[in-house]
């Protein structure tokens, strides 16, 4: 069972489609976010769902009401997940967890990039620990620093980590399974590939290889 995720963030309907179909056998999931929804429209969502499990990452951060009905919408369309923010408080996290029922919600901790370092990183103990109380499925937590992973892994619980920073952001698959990533999200190493499939197929050989050792 693969556990890559890929980051379709293309702006093509099109290409979209045909990256999605070519890579789907060695995915997870695919993530669709703001990139491809303002250029395709939500239909690709309902279209992409159909051959593999679609998270949609529209990292919610706003009050309760608005939140649901994010998810609500997102449900409608076939996504299997949704990615939330939770520095808006955990009453907006509780919120899309209720409304999402059989639906994953994923929370967003300290993200993978420089800036995180600004805000999020101070307070990402307690953005996990509003994860595990209020029942999300799962946290985004960062390749780029396999250290944090690594801390973080150690408050998460039952919670699953989908770890994004693999590639482009010079994070390592290796390092991020190795400290406690149960998924790697990868976006530019696999769709600007000059063969997406085949890029998808080795980086989840690669991190099948590393259960095996
Ligand atoms: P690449 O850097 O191209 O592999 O793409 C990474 C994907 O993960 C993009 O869709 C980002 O928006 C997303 N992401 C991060 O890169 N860092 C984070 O901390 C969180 C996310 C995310 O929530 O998916």
């Amino acid at each position: 069972m693969s556990r890559l995720i890929l980051a379709l963030d293309v702006l093509e309907r099109e290409k979209a489609i045909d990256i999605a179909k070519k890579t789907a056998p060695y995915l997870h999931a695919i993530k669709v976010g703001w990139p491809l929804v303002m250029n395709a429209g939500m239909e690709i969502v309902r279209e992409i769902s159909q051959f593999s499990r679609v998270i949609c990452d529209f990292k919610v951060a706003d009050i309760p009401n608005t939140t649901r009905l994010i998810v609500r919408s997102a449900k409608k369309y076939g996504a299997s997940g949704i990615i939330v923010h939770s520095f808006v408080g955990r009453d907006s996290v509780r919120a899309a967890v209720e409304e999402a029922g059989e639906m994953d919600v994923f929370v967003v901790t300290e993200m993978s990039h420089p800036g995180a370092l600004d805000f999020m990183q101070k307070h990402a103990e307690e953005m996990v620990k509003i994860a595990r109380d209020e029942g999300a499925r799962g946290i985004i937590a960062p390749a780029t620093r396999p250290e944090r992973l690594r801390e973080i892994r150690k408050i998460a619980g039952e919670l699953l980590i989908l770890s994004p920073g693999v590639g482009a952001q010079g994070g390592k698959a290796r390092d991020a399974i190795e400290a406690g990533a149960d998924y790697i999200i990868v976006g530019r190493s696999i769709y600007n590939a000059e063969n997406p499939a085949l890029a998808a197929k080795e980086l989840t050989e690669e991190i099948m290889g590393l259960e095996n050792q």
